[in-house]
Order: structure tokens, then sequence, then C-alpha cells
């Protein structure tokens, strides 16, 4: 992508209060999402993961490189294919490889290595990092990648909550099957692995609070 010129950039801007309020609201709206770990299979159109994907990419990136790609997994063979070796990696961590006080820290979740909601969920959206890139079959420089991509996997989840949907952050470590049940190239990673659908009927959550501003932030003002 070449840039070739500058070009005027117009955005709607405020007054305090009104600016607090939409602040405010937004604030609120967002206090409203929650991660889940159990989904409802009622399908989601696939045009509609189609503007999740591009609201994910429009996230700032390093060099405006958009290091990214979304692979989204409908496909039953493949969701079972995926379940199958996250429950074998998943199954480990919870027989050794994580700590005592991972799995102490973990207890509110009442997580384990059963992952149903890799065949449930409607979708399965695999994000994965580019080290590199390729430009006129040459390879190009990436920067920032962990940064740029954790981004863009931000701007998808608000954009999964502003549709209405749900979804989680999984990563079913160490999560190299994924680039071989995907067949990906090999300067991609998979980053987060985000089941999308419907929350189901009477879906619940753990009862946690998150931070207050005191414990989040730091004025210097
Ligand atoms: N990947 C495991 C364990 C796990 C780890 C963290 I850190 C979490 O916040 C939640 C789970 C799993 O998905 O069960």
């Amino acid at each position: 992508m070449e840039a070739t010129s500058f070009i005027p950039y117009h955005k709607e801007s405020y007054e305090a209060p009104v600016m607090k309020r939409r602040a405010e609201t937004y604030h609120l709206w967002l206090e409203q999402r929650r991660s889940l770990r159990t989904f409802s299979d009622k399908p989601v159109p696939k045009e509609v993961i189609e503007k999740l994907i591009m609201a994910g990419s429009t996230a700032p990136s390093g060099a405006h490189k958009q290091p990214w790609t979304f692979c989204a997994v409908s496909d039953p063979e493949i969701k079972k294919k995926i379940r199958e070796a996250a429950e074998k990696e998943e199954y480990k961590n919870y027989h050794g490889r994580m700590s005592e006080e991972w799995l102490k820290d973990l207890e509110v979740f009442e997580t384990d290595w059963n992952k149903e909601f890799l065949e449930t969920a409607p979708w399965l959206i695999i994000l994965f990092k580019q080290n590199y890139g390729f430009e006129n079959g040459e390879k190009s420089k990436h920067y920032y990648v962990n940064e740029s991509v954790g981004l863009a996997a931000g701007f998808f989840l608000t954009a999964v909550h502003h549709a209405g949907l749900v979804s989680l952050t999984h990563t079913p470590s160490p999560m190299d099957f994924l680039g071989k049940v995907l067949n990906r190239p090999s300067n991609e990673r998979a980053f987060l692995l985000m089941p999308v659908g419907y929350p189901p009927e009477e879906a619940q959550v753990p009862d946690l609070s998150r931070k207050n501003l005191e414990e989040v932030a730091v004025f210097y003002s």
C-alpha cells in the first residue's frame, strides 16, 4: 500500500458536557461486555462476520501494515478438528503444564480442558499475526506486530459486542496446531482464538467486578 498524498480529515467534535455524556455512555455500554464460555448454536450470517472483521481491521498498526489475518471458521469438520487439537493441549495444561498458582487464579472461572464451545459457537475467528509480509513476492517488514494485532482483536471484540453477540479470548496454547489445521503460510502465527455467537439461554458469567479508576490510572495534571 502506498500513500500518495494527504487528504482532509473531518471529525465531529463536542463541547465538554456532551463529550462527558458520550464518554460516560460509552463506558457504561462497554461495561456490559463479558467473555462467555458457552454459546448458542444459533447461526450468525457470514455477512455479519465480514463486517465485524472489517471493524477489527480498522485498528491502528505499525507503519499501517495491518499485520493480521482473521480466519473465520464455520465448517463443522474444521471446528471439530480444532476442538480435538485444542483439548489435547488444554488437557496437558490442566494436568501439569500450568502452575498451582495459575490453576488457583482460574478457579473463579470454573474452566477445565473441555472446550465444547469450539463446536457449539457458529463461528471461530482465529486471529493470526503476520511476523512479516509479502509485497510483490518479496519479504517485507512488519512493525510492532503484537501491539497491532492486540489492537485489532480489541476493535473486533467491541464490534462483536455492538452487534449483540458474545465472544471469548481463548488461547489453547501452544497454538501451532491452528496454523496447521488452517494451512496458514510460514509468516503467520496464531495469536488468539475468538468464538463468536449468540449467548445461550440462561447464560451465566462469573460474578466479577472491574478495577476502579484509582487502580488503573495515575494522573499527572
Ligand atoms: N487456556 C486455558 C487456561 C486459561 C488461562 C487463562 I490466563 C485464562 O484467563 C483462562 C483460561 C483455557 O482456556 O482453559
